[in-house]
């Protein structure tokens, strides 16, 4: 299983990849307002590089259930002078754009981004032709609607079902639109539109969109349907622990990149479930 991300390669046949959050946003719903000063953003994408993380995600827009969308300009104005930085003093990392916008999207490419995260699924029209055109990789999550209404209804007959339906025919979409489909990862969209029953159903089914065989990408890090199952009602980070489980799980059933906010811990994880699967192979 190749995933292509414009010069970068990753056979993900049984490697899995960390992708480490950095949120350039005052207002995401674990670390906002933390990493909205660039220097503050950089360190962070530093640190997690150290930690182990394969992939960088910068995102300049919150997108937890209600927030509003943030103009493409505002994303350019808080992503750029953290992407310039860490092109300047790491070229190698691979950084990811968390954006549902074309225009930030090719501008983040133009500063050496290697992946956009497009948790619309190509809600912009002019998605698939800038993310083509760069040969860039590109992760297509599941949503319905936008953040702002997402979690008006959450009732599906089948969630898993329609998930893969609908990630199957945006992939349709990405191809007939000139992404080739080494470059495409699919996403179920872990809380977004969904109930903390439909987010444990996608984790416990997640074979089903496995068996498309693009890579399989799970966010599950420190989101609300953890803190539902545990009875917790502490903050984002306390829920470190549900989130490991999260992504113990995820590996087992097939998950190729996980994006996360504590890394050293999921490289830790990762490192077990990845071995203890080489024996069932
Ligand atoms: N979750 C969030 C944001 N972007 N992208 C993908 N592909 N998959 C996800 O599950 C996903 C995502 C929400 O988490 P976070 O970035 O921590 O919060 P916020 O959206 O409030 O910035």
């Amino acid at each position: 299983m190749i995933w292509r991300c414009r010069d970068v390669t990753y056979d993900l046949t049984e490697r899995v990849l960390v992708m480490g959050i950095v949120n350039v946003t005052p207002d995401s719903f674990s670390d906002g307002g933390r990493y909205l000063a660039p220097e503050a953003a950089v360190a962070r994408a530093h640190l997690l590089l150290t930690e182990g993380a394969d992939l960088v995600d910068l995102g300049a827009e919150s997108t937890r259930p209600g927030s509003p969308a943030v103009p493409a300009a505002e994303q350019w104005r808080r992503l750029e002078p953290v992407l310039a930085r860490l092109h300047d003093e790491r070229p190698d990392a691979v950084v990811s754009v968390d954006t549902r916008s074309a225009e930030v999207a090719g501008w983040a490419l133009a500063a050496g981004a290697r992946v956009v995260n497009d948790v619309s699924a190509l809600g912009d029209r002019a998605m698939a032709g800038i993310v083509g055109g760069a040969g860039a990789g590109l992760v297509l999550m599941h949503m319905r609607g936008s953040p702002e209404i997402m979690q008006r209804d959450t009732a599906y007959d089948d969630v898993t079902r329609e998930v893969a339906r609908h990630l199957e025919s945006r992939m349709a979409a990405a191809e007939a639109a000139g992404v080739a489909r080494d470059r495409v990862a699919l996403d179920p969209g872990i809380g977004f539109g969904k109930s903390a029953e439909g987010s444990l159903a996608l984790l416990a089914r997640l074979p089903e969109l496995v068996a498309t065989g693009r890579p399989v990408l799970v966010g599950a890090s420190r989101k609300s349907f953890l803190a539902r199952l545990t009875g917790e009602d502490g903050p984002p980070e306390s829920r470190l622990a549900a989130s490991l489980a999260a992504a113990a799980i995820a590996v087992w059933q097939g998950a190729r990149i996980l994006r996360v906010h504590d890394v050293a811990d999921t490289v830790r994880v990762v490192r077990v479930a990845t071995a203890a699967k080489r024996v069932v192979r």
